[in-house]
C-alpha cells in the first residue's frame, strides 16, 4: 500500500478558515459521503462546534449500500444528538427536508434573541465537509430557488455571501472546506477511493487495488457480475484487465489502465452500491 501525503501547514490554515466560518453561523450542515460513514467524516468537528447545533447529510446515498446505511443513520444520530439525513443532492424533495431541519435546529438560537427583546431573524448556516462529498451541489440546489444576495455581513470576506434561502434561512454561498488529516492510512485510502483526495497524493494502481479487496469481502458478486469474471476467480486488477482486454505490451494485463477504469466505475456506481466501512 503506497503511503497518501498529507501536509501539515495547510491543514492549520484549513481549519483555521473553517472556524472563522462557523463562527459566522447558527447552525452547521455537515456533509459526509454515505459510503464512507465513518471515514468522511470530520474527528475535530465537535471541537470546532462548540455548543452549535449540527445537521449532518450522508449525501450520495443513491450511490450506497442502503442495507448497511441505515445502520449508520442510527449510529451517528445516537452518538452525537444530532439529526442525521440520508440525502441525494439533485432531489429536490431532501432538499426540502434539509431546509426543514434547519429551521428547526435554529429555533432555539432565534427564540433567545426574541426573549432578550432583539427581533427575530433568518437562522445562519454554513456547509462544511470534506472534498467532493457534494457540498457545492446541496448549496446550489438550496440558492437556486432563492436567487437572491443578502449582501456583507460584518466578519465575511468579500468572497463570501449570504444567500436568503427562503425567509428562515440564510446561507453562505461558499462551503467550509475539511482538510484531510489523515494519520490513519485505511482511512486516507477509502478517501482516495471516492475522489476525495488530490489526484497527485496517490497512485491509482495502490487505491485500487485495496478497493478490490474490500469489495472483494462484502461484494464480490457485484464485481464478479460487471466484470464478467468466472464464479471462483481471484477478483484482481490483473483478471480484470484481461477479462476486459485491457492489454499492454506483450499482451500483458494493462495495470495502469485498469486501475483508472475500477476507480472510474466504482465512482460512478456502475458496479454496484457500496459502503465501505465496518459497523466495528
Ligand atoms: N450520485 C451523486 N452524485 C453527487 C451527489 N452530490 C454531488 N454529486 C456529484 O459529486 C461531485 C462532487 O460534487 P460537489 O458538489 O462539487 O462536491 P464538493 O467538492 O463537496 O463541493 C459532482 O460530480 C456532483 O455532481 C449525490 O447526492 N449523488
Ligand atoms: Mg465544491
Amino acid at each position: 500500500m503506497s503511503h497518501i501525503h498529507w501536509y501539515p501547514g495547510h491543514i492549520a490554515k484549513a481549519e483555521k478558515q473553517l472556524k472563522e466560518l462557523i463562527n459566522l453561523v447558527d447552525v452547521v450542515i455537515e456533509v459526509i459521503d454515505a459510503r464512507l460513514p465513518l471515514s468522511s467524516c470530520y474527528p475535530n468537528i465537535k471541537k470546532l462546534l462548540g455548543e452549535k447545533p449540527r445537521l449532518i447529510l450522508l449525501n450520495k446515498s443513491d450511490l450506497a449500500d442502503e442495507k448497511k446505511l441505515d445502520f449508520w443513520v442510527n449510529k451517528i444520530q445516537t452518538d452525537t444528538g444530532f439529526p442525521v439525513v440520508k440525502t441525494c443532492a439533485s432531489k429536490n424533495n431532501d432538499i426540502t427536508i434539509i431546509e426543514n431541519k434547519i429551521a428547526q435546529l435554529g429555533k432555539e438560537k432565534i427564540d433567545k434573541l426574541v426573549a432578550k427583546g432583539l427581533l427575530p431573524r433568518p437562522v445562519r448556516v454554513v456547509v462544511v465537509g470534506m472534498p467532493n462529498v457534494g457540498k457545492s451541489s446541496i448549496i446550489n440546489k438550496l440558492i437556486k430557488k432563492a436567487k437572491t444576495k443578502v449582501g456583507a455581513k460584518a466578519g465575511v470576506t468579500r468572497q463570501q455571501q449570504w444567500v436568503r434561502v427562503n425567509p428562515k434561512i440564510d446561507l453562505l454561498d461558499t462551503p467550509g472546506i475539511i482538510p484531510l488529516k489523515q494519520e490513519d492510512q485505511k482511512k486516507a485510502q477509502k478517501l482516495a477511493m471516492v475522489n476525495s483526495v488530490s489526484e497527485n497524493a496517490y497512485e491509482n494502481e495502490s487505491v485500487a487495488r485495496e478497493l478490490l479487496k474490500i469489495l472483494e469481502k462484502e461484494y464480490a458478486k457485484s464485481v464478479i457480475d460487471y466484470y464478467g469474471l468466472e464464479e471462483n476467480q481471484t477478483i484482481s486488477l490483473e483478471n480484470i484487465a484481461v477479462k476486459r482486454n485491457w492489454l499492454a505490451k506483450e499482451g500483458r494485463a494493462d495495470i495502469t489502465k485498469a486501475s483508472v477504469m475500477v476507480l472510474t466505475d466504482f465512482r460512478s456506481g456502475r458496479i454496484g452500491k457500496f459502503l465501505l466501512d465496518d459497523e466495528d
